[in-house]
């Protein structure tokens, strides 16, 4: 996985995210816009499951392949597998994240949910190529997400682990990333900023413009 100066944007969605847009529709306008990476995160009461689940799983794939952005899945591994994804993303109640990765083998990216320097600890020992850290700001996109761990919250990993990725999560949106970026992230998560905008490839467009106004450029 390479992370570079350029800012990365890493937009993630499931198909209840979109609200009345259609969510291939809305990822082609990200893809359009400039995101680095896409996950889907098929998540929530009407999720989709099973053939219906790989069917659209495979549409977000494709259209990634087209604009060459990896295309990660979110904690299901056996799916990533079986349509060939280009990594996995889990979190601290999924399967053990070694165990994931040798069922992924060393190419595919491997990203880790953590919310302290300790789990970013184990998420190096098991290999991981990123962290997800967060949620940084308060967010209604995850029922079970954590108390907000803030900008320190995300200091404190990258102080503690200065060669690791950290992709920053939670309540991102073009008005605040300017602070996340400043605390040195290699990236930011988005969910609602992208998947509930009116045109997603301008947001994305606003994102990276919150980058180079921020202190590091
Ligand atoms: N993990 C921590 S916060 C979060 C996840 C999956 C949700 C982020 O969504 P949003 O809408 O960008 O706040
Ligand atoms: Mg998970």
């Amino acid at each position: 996985m390479k992370f570079t100066d350029k800012p990365l944007i890493y937009f993630i969605m499931g198909s209840e995210n979109t609200g009345n847009r259609h969510p291939l529709t809305v990822l082609e306008e990200a893809l359009s816009g400039g995101i680095s990476y896409f996950q889907l995160r098929e998540k929530g009461d009407f999720a989709l499951t099973g053939h219906e689940l790989e069917k659209f799983a495979g549409e977000c794939q494709r259209l990634c392949g087209v604009y060459g952005v990896p295309f990660i899945v979110n904690d299901n591994v056996e799916l990533a597998c079986k349509i060939g994804a280009d990594g996995v993303h889990i979190g601290q109640e999924d399967e053990d994240a070694s165990a994931v990765r040798r069922k992924m083998g060393n190419e595919k990216i491997l990203g880790i949910s953590v919310h302290s320097v300790k789990e970013a600890a184990l998420a190096v020992s098991a290999g991981a190529d990123y962290v997800g850290m967060g949620p940084v700001f308060s967010t209604s996109s995850k029922r079970d997400a954590k108390s907000p761990a803030g900008v320190a919250g995300i200091l404190s990993v990258k102080d503690a682990y200065p060669q690791l990725p950290v992709i920053a999560i939670g309540g991102i949106t073009p008005d605040n990333a300017k602070l996340v970026w400043s605390a040195g992230v290699e990236g930011v998560a988005v969910i609602s900023a992208i998947a509930g905008a009116e045109d997603a490839a301008l947001q994305v467009e606003r994102l990276q413009n919150s980058f180079r106004r921020s202190d590091r450029q």
